[in-house]
């Protein structure tokens, strides 16, 4: 059924209020008439836990009001906000989805994923995520006080940021060597993700057959929005308020 919505990197955080507005109205107006909403990852900017979630976030409501008024709504963890729990998800109706994850859509199988996995020439991320994506590290960091947890996700960004500022945009972006390989391991001529922040609908070749890849945009910006409606792909920009 049409139209399915996709978006992710949205990087939702209080230092940029245009963008949380710009997602509210997008509930209220777009995504209502959706037949179900996919959130691909890095919905926020930075997450250290359901318990650590401001009492005034108005997202999870918002998710809420769009579930209730009948739009299944499926997320996603990014490389920021995969410490996103039940508790979350319930306080927002949304479905959590295991990366990556094959759906039909409009008859053909897609694969969805954040898309960081597949950025493989970055092997200093590829160890980090490794290590924060295992459950006794996120075991371990929920444990602690949130003040903690602050401190640690202040000192994880200082060293993110250090690693990032020597890497080419090549070794940042998707390989296709993983891709080629997600793809047939899958068996699927259609992979959806973001991450890279390079939208695009790039068409390809997979097992000898025409596929396509399509990569959402960042709400930095502008919003970035993938329409399929009946089986034809759009990638829409929003227009973000100041
Ligand atoms: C990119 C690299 C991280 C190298 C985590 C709270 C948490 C922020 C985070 C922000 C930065 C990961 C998650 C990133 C590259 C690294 C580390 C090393 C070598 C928390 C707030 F989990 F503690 F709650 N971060 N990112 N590195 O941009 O993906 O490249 S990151
Ligand atoms: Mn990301």
């Amino acid at each position: 059924p049409s139209p399915v919505l996709f978006i992710a990197d949205l990087h939702l955080d209080p230092s940029r209020p245009a963008a949380t507005r710009a997602f509210l109205r997008f509930l209220d107006t777009d995504a209502s008439s959706a037949t179900a909403l996919f959130i691909l990852g890095d919905l926020f900017e930075a997450w250290i836990g359901d318990d650590a979630r401001p009492a005034d976030d108005p997202v999870a409501p918002a998710l809420a009001a769009l579930s209730a008024r009948g739009v299944p709504i499926y997320l996603m963890h990014g490389n920021r906000d995969f410490l996103i729990g039940d508790d979350f998800c319930h306080a927002a109706q949304a479905t959590l989805l295991t990366e990556p994850t094959r759906v039909t859509i409009d008859n053909e199988p897609v694969l969805l994923e954040h898309g960081d996995a597949l950025c493989t020439d970055d092997s200093a991320y590829q160890a980090f995520r490794e290590q924060v994506r295992n459950r006794d590290w996120q075991a371990t960091f929920l444990a602690q006080p949130i003040a903690k947890r602050i401190e640690q996700a202040r000192t994880i960004r200082q060293r993110s940021g250090e690693a990032m500022a020597g890497k080419t945009a090549r070794i940042m972006d998707a390989n296709a060597d993983a891709i080629d390989q997600r793809m047939r391991d899958w068996d699927v001529q259609h992979l959806i993700h973001g991450h890279t922040h390079r939208p695009a609908l790039h068409q390809l070749t997979i097992n000898g057959q025409p596929g396509t890849r399509t990569v959402l945009g960042d709400w930095f910006e502008q919003g970035s929005v993938l329409r399929i409606d009946h089986g034809v792909s759009t990638l829409e920009t929003l227009r973000l308020e100041r």
